[in-house]
C-alpha cells in the first residue's frame, strides 16, 4: 500500500504482450504456438508525486520502457537446463559421490541452488571456493570466491585455452574422476545383453546406443526409465527435462530438435506416464512432418512414484500409480506416424530401424521391467 504521501501508477495496454513456452520457427521468422502461453504485462509504480511535474512517474516513458522489455523477452523459447539432477544426475555414473572432494567448483551460468546442493558442506569439502560465472549480477552468491558478470560460454571458451597454454603436473584427481564416470557398476554389463522379458531398461539402451553414435540426438524425459536412460547412454546431443524435473517435454524438445537439426535423426526416450503428459504433441509432428522417433518404456506404472511410495509406505501400501499396458504405437498409426510394439528383446534393433526409416513420427512401444532408477553410492546398482 502506498503512503498516504504517495502515489500510484498502474499500466496495461493490449500491446504489452509477450508470448513464451514451445514454439516452432520457420524460414522467414514465422513462428507457430504449440501449445505456449500468451502473457499480458502490467506495471504498477508507487512513489511520491514529483511537485515540479506532478507526475509519479511519466506515463509515456512507462509505456516505453515496457513495450521494449516485453519485445525483448516475445517468442523467447523456454527450454530446460541440464541437469535436473545436478550432483545426482545418473551420467555421472561413480563420479558423483567424488565431486564432494573437490576444493574449488566453478558454476558457469549454473546458480548454487538444490540441483548443486547450494555448494556447501556437507556436499563440498568445507574449503571448496567457488566460482560463478553468470550474465546476471543479481545471480551471483554474496560468499562466493569470485563472482564473475560475464556470458559463460564466453568465460569457458577462455578458461580452455588459457589452459592448453599451461603444463598440468597434477593430474591424478581428475584422473580418478574421469575413470569413476566411466564406470558403470558391473552387472549392467550383463542387463545390456539381456534376453529376459519384461525387457531390461539398459536392453533398450544397448539397442539405441549405435544410433546415437551415428549422430542421433537423444532427448530423455521422465521417472525412472528416464533416469536409466540417461545413465546408460553416452550422446554428443542430448535433451533431457529441466531443473526441477518437470516431466512430459520430450517431444515438443524432440520437434524442436529436429527443426534444428533436420538432417540428423532425433530420438525420445521417455516413460509411459511421461508420453501421456504431451502425447499429442505427435499430432505436430506429423503434421509438420517432423520425423521423430520416440521411444516410450513402458512398465504400466508411474513407477518414479511407485517407487517413493514403497520406500516410505512399504510394498503393500502403494496406490494410485499403476496405469494400463497401452499399445501406444497404435496411437501414433491413428495420427499418420508410424507405430512399433516391441515385447522381446530381440525384436528391438528392427523395430527401431523400421522407425528410423519410417520417414514420419513414429512411436515405439516396449513393455519395460519397471524397475527402480539407478543408483551409485547406496550399495550395487539394480
Ligand atoms: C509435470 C510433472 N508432474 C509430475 C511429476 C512427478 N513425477 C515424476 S516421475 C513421474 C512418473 C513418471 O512415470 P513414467 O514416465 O511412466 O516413468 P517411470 O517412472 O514409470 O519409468 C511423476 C508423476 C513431475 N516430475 N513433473
Ligand atoms: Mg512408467
Amino acid at each position: 500500500m502506498p503512503r498516504p504521501d504517495e502515489y500510484r501508477v498502474s499500466v496495461t495496454k493490449d500491446y504489452l504482450v509477450f508470448a513464451s513456452a514451445h514454439f516452432i520457427t520457420f524460414a522467414g521468422h514465422r513462428c507457430e504456438g504449440l501449445h505456449g502461453h500468451n502473457y499480458r504485462a502490467h506495471v504498477t509504480v508507487e512513489g511520491e508525486l514529483n511537485t515540479e511535474s506532478w507526475f509519479v512517474f511519466d506515463f509515456v516513458e512507462l509505456k516505453r520502457i515496457m513495450r521494449r522489455l516485453c519485445d525483448q523477452i516475445d517468442h523467447l523459447v523456454l527450454l530446460p537446463m541440464e541437469s535436473p539432477r545436478g550432483f545426482n544426475d545418473p551420467w555421472l555414473h561413480l563420479a558423483a559421490p567424488l565431486l564432494g572432494q573437490a576444493d574449488l567448483l566453478v558454476l558457469l551460468g549454473k546458480k548454487p541452488d538444490f540441483v548443486v546442493r547450494f555448494a556447501q558442506a556437507p556436499a563440498v569439502t568445507a574449503g571448496c571456493r567457488v566460482i560463478q560465472v553468470d550474465a546476471d549480477a543479481a545471480s551471483l552468491r554474496a560468499g562466493a570466491a569470485l563472482g564473475i558478470v560475464a556470458d559463460p560460454a564466453a568465460v569457458a571458451d577462455q578458461l580452455a585455452s588459457a589452459a592448453r597454454g599451461q603444463a598440468w603436473g597434477h593430474r591424478a584427481w581428475g584422473d580418478e574422476v574421469m575413470r569413476a564416470r566411466a564406470t558403470v557398476p558391473a552387472p549392467w554389463a550383463e542387463a545390456r545383453r539381456s534376453a529376459r522379458t519384461p525387457i531390461h531398461p539398459l536392453r533398450v539402451c544397448a539397442a539405441l546406443q549405435p544410433h546415437l553414435d551415428r549422430g542421433a540426438i537423444l532427448v530423455a524425459d521422465g521417472g525412472e526409465f528416464g533416469q536409466w536412460v540417461q545413465a546408460g547412454l553416452e550422446a554428443e546431443t542430448r535433451l533431457i527435462n529441466g531443473p526441477a524435473g518437470s516431466i512430459g517435454s520430450a517431444i515438443p524438445m524432440a520437434v524442436a530438435a529436429k527443426l534444428r537439426h533436420p538432417d540428423r535423426p532425433v530420438i525420445a526416450a521417455l516413460g509411459d506416464g511421461t508420453f501421456g503428459f504431451h502425447a499429442f504433441e505427435l499430432d505436430t509432428a506429423a503434421r509438420y512432418r517432423l520425423p521423430v522417433v520416440t521411444v516410450i518404456g513402458n512398465d504400466a506404472r508411474w513407477n518414479a512414484e511407485h517407487q517413493l511410495q514403497i520406500q516410505h509406505y512399504g510394498a503393500g501400501r502403494t496406490v494410485g500409480c499403476e496405469l494400463a499396458p497401452s499399445r501406444y504405437d497404435q496411437l501414433a498409426a491413428a495420427l499418420g506416424g508410424h507405430g512399433e510394439h516391441v515385447e522381446r528383446a530381440e525384436d528391438l534393433d528392427p523395430a527401431l530401424d523400421r522407425a528410423l526409416r519410417a520417414g514420419i513420427p513414429a512411436i515405439v512401444n516396449v513393455t519395460i521391467e519397471g524397475l527402480p532408477a539407478p543408483t551409485y553410492t547406496a550399495g550395487p546398482a539394480h
